[in-house]
């Protein structure tokens, strides 16, 4: 998974990036301002059951599902008729989905690029942007296919099928309406692969609050969109702690789960991402799978040798398994389910695939 951390100059992205994934980048550098400026970094995703498959099968390694942060500074909500900038928008484009910083905490040291604090209007004022950008990506294309169809070439139906795709996307957008909400056919999704339309990304709110201040609401709602409330400064100084004091001071104030694995667990929700894992003597692993995705995408998730050469998958829940205690007492008991291409894998499963390549 690659959540891009996006937001106003200032907002706060570096500092929740640093409270995300343990990094010490320089904040308040006001860098964000100017040119396109990303920073990436990696991160496990926490899961208790990985532990525990890990403890029974002892592996030369465990390894966790990754999800990517980006911190990309440089966007204003100020682009105007041009759209943002290609270089930005390619950036973008890469992400799963966007995590926006939007600032609701107030430092006279801190000078707002809008004069005051107000996250809404900050939410408001960057959905704007995307709708925009998107609009004009939108009619870029409508432009192009409309001269194709002219000239002949490619199969007329399908030039037709996407006119009228993009049709739909530039009716709902002349009425502000992000992408997210809009229900695709599954040729319509692949029609957009290759567009970076940034309203079509889920996107994770997360209002940067003072410390000690109740979180004001910003009116992230529709579908595709959450809002959690985080109090950035005061998560990236626990999150430069060791894992002990960490523990430690979470408690003494009452903070419970860290917030790295609460973002990346809304991120999951907010994605519609689940986990499965491999299991082995050399290796047990976990890794992502949008829901409802298939044994054969599960196979394409570890290798594509293994998508092509498909001949069954081996499926068993993971808790099954730590009852039963191998793959061959599961096999033995009849729990070891024996699966086609088309199933469709959930939550926590072990998948062994069998191939021929
Ligand atoms: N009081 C307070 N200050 C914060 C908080 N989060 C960030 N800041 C301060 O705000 C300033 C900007 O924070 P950054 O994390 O650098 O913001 P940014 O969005 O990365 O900024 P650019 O990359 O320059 O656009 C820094 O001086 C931070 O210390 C917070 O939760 N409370
Ligand atoms: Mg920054």
């Amino acid at each position: 998974m690659k959540m891009g951390i996006i937001g106003l100059p200032s907002a706060g992205k570096t500092t929740i990036f640093n409270a995300l994934t343990g990094s010490n980048l320089p904040t308040g550098t006001g860098a964000g301002a100017g040119q396109l400026e990303v920073h990436t970094a990696v991160v496990d995703v926490p899961d208790a059951r990985l532990g525990k498959l890990s403890d029974l099968f002892k592996p030369r390694k465990t390894v966790f599902a990754k999800v990517t942060y980006a911190d990309i500074g440089g966007l204003k909500a100020d682009a105007g008729r041009e759209g943002l900038p290609g270089p930005l928008v390619n950036q973008l484009g890469q992400m799963d989905g966007l995590l926006h910083v939007v600032r609701a905490f107030d430092d006279p040291s801190v000078p707002h690029i809008s004069g005051s604090v107000d996250p809404a209007r900050d939410l408001a004022a960057m959905e704007a942007e995307f709708v925009l950008n998107d609009m004009l990506a939108v009619d870029r294309r409508l432009a192009k296919l409309t001269e194709e169809r002219q000239k002949g070439g490619r199969d007329r139906g399908l030039i037709d099928r996407e006119i009228g795709l993009f049709q739909r996307l530039s009716e709902g957008l002349s009425h502000e309406r992000p992408l997210r909400g809009m229900k695709c056919t599954l040729e319509e999704e692949q029609l957009l692969t290759g567009f970076a339309l940034l309203s079509l990304k889920p996107m994770l709110v997360v209002v940067n609050t003072a410390e000690g201040v109740q979180a004001p609401s910003v009116g992230a709602t529709g579908t595709g969109m959450l809002a959690i409330a985080l109090q950035g400064r005061l998560e990236m100084e626990i999150a430069q702690l060791s894992p002990d004091e960490a523990r430690s001071f979470l408690s003494e104030y009452g903070l419970g789960e860290p917030v790295r694995d609460r973002v990346i667990r809304v991120s999951y929700d907010l994605l519609g991402l689940e986990s499965f894992f491999t299991v082995g003597e050399d290796e047990v692993r976990a890794w992502t799978l949008p829901r409802g995705e298939t044994a054969l995408d599960a196979a394409d998730a570890v290798h594509t040798d293994l998508a092509r050469g498909f001949i069954r998958a081996e499926v068993i829940a993971w808790d099954e398994l730590l009852k039963l205690g191998s793959l061959a007492e599961a096999r033995a008991a009849g729990k070891l389910r024996v699966e086609g291409r088309e199933y469709v894998v959930a939550d926590g499963e072990i998948v062994h695939i069998r191939f021929n390549v």
